[in-house]
């Protein structure tokens, strides 16, 4: 009987799985990126009428680093429906910027479609310039654009957060964080060779193996490389892999990458495009949320409906509606944006737009940022730099993307990765400013109420602790970009800023940019403390090997000092691209925006996923931490949800996730452990039974598998950019990321080897694969314009 039962089963199954390989939808297909070619996942879609006035369980806002991890993350569970709404494209149309590592840098997206195009507001601290903003616009956000440093901060860093929550209900410090990065992380070791000539250190063991991000190192690495660490080394640096909780030292980061593909790696590719063929997760791009909508109360706290959204002000506007969560993951500027334009946020910024206040909250506010300032150097001529593969000299970058093409390897693998961070003592920087009246003057420049006021002098005493620390004050980063052919730069970036801004929608037109005040140099230790880095990096380059290379200071130039120096760096400095803290994560009562399980106070079920949350700065470029906030925020989503049996079959079980092995051993957590347990089978003869009627479904299944894989083969060619012009193969599984069909190898039989397994992919990583990732920091005085390069300096080319 259970035979014929699990026998009708499996031929449901195998005739549901038909019917999966099978549905081709002409005009859902349609791909507007490529308007010859169609769609070749099904859940990737651009037209509204898709998803307008369904219910999804969960809608995430914003489809960038955190917000496509966590859909990764929610979508491994079947029983739910995750809709991602992104404003901006999937990637498809601008696949070789993105995937290539050196064109982050010298083909940059974030001053075209792909970036928001914000700037700051005119700086009244920093010679009242206003400075550029770059944001990611599109699947993968700002992971999809940047630089592609990986790198996690200190442990003191993340032990701040939880000390920021007192007796919270989730635990945020070290040891959480560096799980759930290393959740995320698949680490590719470098060759032997390698790292002997670039002096590379790699602790594994401070990194994850098995995430689905590729994280490894530029396959082709500039000769000077080889000189940084030694020249740290020179001056008592321990040349160490940062990421095993401190920075304090000198190293070459490795990036997110496929080292082996010479390819980005970033959410889209690692978490999304393996899923792409599961119905119950919806990416909708090209439109932006406009308004969380809520209709309700449940005891006195908002409950989301769902949200409204819109391709552009002259387009229809439309709403769809959640189940269970709307979570906000449109980055630190774009986040606070929506939540105050849906109603969420300081009063006095609503109420003078007209907009009603549902929920007074300090949104935007606790703002901050790494501001980062390029020095640039000469250094001795026919010493190979970026210079020339940037300019196109003699046309270079054609070269070199030719042999990116035919061999995955060459100069346009290359990104910056020499890095290292300096303490306050490293600067001769020991002046802790008052928190209580430092609180006080920025609460009053900007209008704080007396809670944000409260939870910056729990920051600043923290700071101020870090001050004696080897907390990192200071990265400093060899840019391999100068001015000239014969010029390098090194970028100064600080890492806990005292200064704080706030982001503000002007308007109630969701179109318009917010204003974006991180107010750098605001508080003045922090302009002592930048002249005092810039000193330090005048020492460096006198160590050697480095001083054996670089012949002089470029800018600011050697007797630019004092009052100049700080008008020179006031003047060129701008954002290393590392905002957080406008939906902090702390006590109600101390500024906070969203309670530790994310959750925005005052709602039922909205949350915030994203570098929003993070309450004070780390020493780090964000995007490692960024993963971690979107990993744990999965798994406390996850718990909310789970089912638990109404009556437990074992020990007591306990609803919170604390529990021991042999608690958490019972089979009553999960679904799957329920269904076995009723089910099970108590005599051998009804398991031969079952095992027969179960090998020979297997058999069977695999045979309808390989028949519909082979068919799907046969009918789907890649055309010749690598587009296929309709749906994968095979469970949801045959056909791998965009990414890996634009690149060298990544067409043909090969690669679909990696992706005939129902659970390869998501969890382990593709085996011999890496992806390329970002630039980080490029404030340097050209600043935004590297990015824009390719857009509209075509003049920056001759
Ligand atoms: C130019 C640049 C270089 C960088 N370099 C590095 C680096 O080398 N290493 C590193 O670690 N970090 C780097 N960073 C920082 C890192 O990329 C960010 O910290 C990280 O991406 C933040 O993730 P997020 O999910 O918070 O936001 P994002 O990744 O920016 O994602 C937000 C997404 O939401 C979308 N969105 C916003 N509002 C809406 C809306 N209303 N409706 C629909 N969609 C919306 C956006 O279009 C975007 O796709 C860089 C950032 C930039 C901009
Ligand atoms: C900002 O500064 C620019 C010049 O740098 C000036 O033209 C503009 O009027 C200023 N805006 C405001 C609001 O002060
Ligand atoms: C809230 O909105 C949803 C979706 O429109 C609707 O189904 C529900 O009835 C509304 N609830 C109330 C109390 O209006
Ligand atoms: C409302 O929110 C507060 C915290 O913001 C929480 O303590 C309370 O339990 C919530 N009430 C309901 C009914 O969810
Ligand atoms: C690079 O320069 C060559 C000529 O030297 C030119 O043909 C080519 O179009 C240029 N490539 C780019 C990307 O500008
Ligand atoms: C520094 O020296 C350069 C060149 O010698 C000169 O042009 C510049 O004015 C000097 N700057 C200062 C601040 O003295
Ligand atoms: C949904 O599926 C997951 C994973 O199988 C399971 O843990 C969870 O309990 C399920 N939720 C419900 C409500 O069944
Ligand atoms: C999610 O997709 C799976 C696989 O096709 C399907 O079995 C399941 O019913 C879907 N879940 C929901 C909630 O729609």
């Amino acid at each position: 009987m259970r035979a014929l039962t699990l026998a009708l089963a499996l031929v449901a199954l195998a005739t549901h799985l038909v019917g999966a390989l099978t549905i081709r939808n002409p005009t859902e297909d349609y791909n507007p990126n490529h308007p010859n070619l169609r769609m070749f996942r099904r859940a990737l879609t651009t037209n509204a009428a898709d998803v307008a006035g369904k219910s999804y369980d969960f809608i995430i806002a914003g489809g960038g680093l955190a917000g496509l991890t966590l859909a990764g993350r929610l979508a491994e569970w079947s029983n739910v429906t995750v809709l991602v709404i992104e404003a901006g494209g999937d990637g498809s149309d601008v696949d070789l910027q993105e995937t290539v590592p050196g064109f982050a840098y010298m083909k940059g997206l974030s001053s075209g479609p792909y970036g928001w195009g914000y700037k700051t507001t005119n700086l009244s601290s920093s010679l009242n310039l206003a400075k550029n903003y770059p944001l990611g616009k599109g699947l993968g956000g700002s992971g999809a654009i940047n630089g592609m440093f990986w790198c996690r901060g200190s442990a003191d860093d993340y032990d701040a957060w939880g000390a920021l929550n007192p007796g919270a209900a989730e635990t945020w410090n070290w040891a959480e964080m560096q799980k759930y990065i290393n959740k995320a992380e698949h680490l590719q070791l470098p060759s032997k060779e390698q790292a002997d000539q670039f002096h590379i250190v790699v602790d594994p063991k401070a990194h994850g193996s098995g995430g689905p991000l590729q994280i490894g190192f530029s396959k082709h690495i500039y000769p000077i490389v080889a000189n940084w660490a030694p020249t740290w080394e020179s001056l008592g640096f321990t040349n160490k892999d940062l990421a095993a909780g401190n920075v304090r030292g000198v190293t070459i980061t490795p990036s997110t990458m496929d080292a082996a593909k010479g390819a980005r790696s970033d959410s889209r590719r690692a978490y999304i495009d393996p899923k792409a063929n599961f119905p119950n997760l919806t990416v909708l791009s090209r439109q932006q949320v406009t308004k969380i909508m809520f209709n309700d109360t449940l005891g006195g706290n908002l409950t989301a409906s769902g949200v409204q959204f819109q391709a552009d002000a002259a387009s229809t506007q439309y709403s769809v509606f959640c189940n269970k969560e709307v979570i906000v993951s449109g980055g630190a500027i774009n986040s606070p944006k929506l939540l105050q334009l849906s109603g969420i946020g300081p009063a006095s910024v609503l109420q003078p737009l007209g907009l009603p206040v549902l929920a007074d909250l300090p949104v935007g506010q606790n703002f901050h940022d790494h501001v980062s300032y390029g020095m640039y150097f000469n250094i001795q001529a026919g010493i190979e730099t970026w210079y020339n593969l940037a300019m196109n000299v003699s046309g270079a970058q054609d070269a070199a993307l030719a042999q990116w093409q035919a061999s995955a390897d060459g100069p346009l693998t290359y990104v910056n990765e020499a890095i290292g961070y300096i303490n306050a003592a490293d600067i001769g920087f020991a002046t802790r400013p008052d928190p209580v009246a430092t609180a006080a003057a920025v609460a009053a420049k900007y209008g704080f109420p007396a809670s944000v006021q409260k939870g910056l002098v729990a920051s600043y005493n923290i700071q101020n602790a870090q001050i004696a620390t080897d907390a990192g004050q200071f990265e400093i980063i060899m840019h391999l970009w100068g001015k000239d052919a014969s010029s390098i730069a090194i970028q100064v970036a600080l890492q806990h800023p005292y200064s704080r801004g706030h982001v503000s929608i002007a308007s109630a037109s969701p179109f318009d940019q917010p204003i974006i005040d991180p107010d750098y140099f605001g508080v003045e230790e922090d302009v002592q403390m930048m002249a005092d880095a810039v000193g330090w990096v005048r020492k460096l380059v006198t160590q050697p090997p480095l001083s054996g290379i670089i012949t002089g200071e470029m800018l600011p130039g050697a007797n630019v000092t004092g009052d100049d120096l700080v008008t020179a760096f006031k003047t060129t400095s701008g954002t290393e691209f590392h905002p957080l803290g406008t939906a902090s994560m702390l006590p109600k009562d101390s500024g906070g925006v969203v309670d530790t399980t994310l959750t925005v106070y005052g709602t039922v079920n909205v949350r915030v996923v994203d570098a929003s949350v993070m309450p004070l700065q780390v020493a780090a470029h964000l995007m490692a931490s960024t993963y971690g906030v979107a990993e744990k925020a999965a798994d406390i989503i996850k718990a909310k949800y789970a089912f638990k049996a109404a009556v437990p079959s074992s020990a007591a079980s306990s609803s919170k996730a604390t529990s021991t092995a042999a608690s958490s051993a019972a089979p009553t957590n999960t679904a799957a452990g329920a269904a076995a347990g009723e089910s099970s089978l108590s005599t051998g003869a009804k398991i031969g039974i079952g095992v027969g009627a179960g090998i020979g479904a297997v058999l069977l299944l695999g045979a309808i598998l390989l028949f519909c894989i082979n068919r799907n083969k046969k009918a789907n060619h890649p055309n010749k950019n690598g587009w296929y012009t309709s749906q994968p193969a095979a469970t949801g599984y045959g056909q791998d990321s965009y990414a890996m069909q634009n690149v060298p190898g990544g067409q043909g039989q090969p690669q679909h080897q990696q992706f005939d397994s129902p659970h390869r992919g998501f969890d382990r990583p593709l085996s011999a694969a890496g992806s390329i990732d970002t630039m980080a920091t490029n404030d340097l005085p050209r600043g935004a314009t590297q990015y824009r390069d390719s857009y509209d300096a075509p003049a920056r080319r001759h």
